[in-house]
């Protein structure tokens, strides 16, 4: 299934669009972490996933993306030699339940910031080539409309230093795509 572009515009409008002045909290909360990148107008901070069991055919990543630019931007794909597939994803809710769906790209609006987070916005890594082991990395390339090819290096946590909202986050409905 697949958001309809309507569907797709009143999703991202009820997403973690922040206002600038949150942006340099977040620059300064992560100015200790070797993984965030730079970019001219595109900043990836905290690249993040989630260990998972070696048999897990699907892990998910997830960061927040400042968008430095008076020009509106857009994820348009991601890829990572970790998965054989790399999709961007939307949880969406229909009634009770929440389900994840493609979607085509990530609106990243001007001057403003984006979370990719459990429960929301993520990159799916799908028919992973190895394990997702606490304390490792990924290689992420993300592919913007305008700024282009942004590779950034992704952490991967315990399961255990997850919040709640990670843990409620349901990979096995991958199976219905
Ligand atoms: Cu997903």
């Amino acid at each position: 299934m697949r958001l309809t572009a309507l569907t797709a515009h009143l999703f991202a409008l009820t997403l973690s669009v922040a206002i600038p002045s949150h942006a340099e909290q977040q620059v300064t909360n992560s100015a200790h972490s070797s993984a965030q990148q730079q970019h001219a107008n595109i900043q990836v901070m905290s690249p993040w996933s989630r260990e998972l069991p070696p048999t897990a055919p699907v892990g998910a990543a997830f960061m927040t993306i400042e968008n430095h630019s008076d020009q509106a931007d857009r994820l348009i794909s991601a890829d990572s030699s970790i998965a054989d597939i790399t999709e961007l994803h939307a949880h969406i809710h229909e009634g009770d339940v929440m389900r994840m769906v493609k979607v085509d790209a990530i609106d990243i609006p001007a001057q403003a910031q984006v979370t990719l987070e459990p429960g929301g916005y993520h990159i799916m890594l799908i028919d992973l080539k190895k394990p997702l082991v606490a304390g490792e990395q990924l290689p992420l390339t993300l592919e913007f409309e305008h700024a282009g090819k942004v590779d950034v290096t992704v952490d991967i946590h315990s399961s255990d230093a997850g919040t709640s909202a990670q843990q409620h986050m349901d990979h096995s409905q991958h199976n219905q795509h």
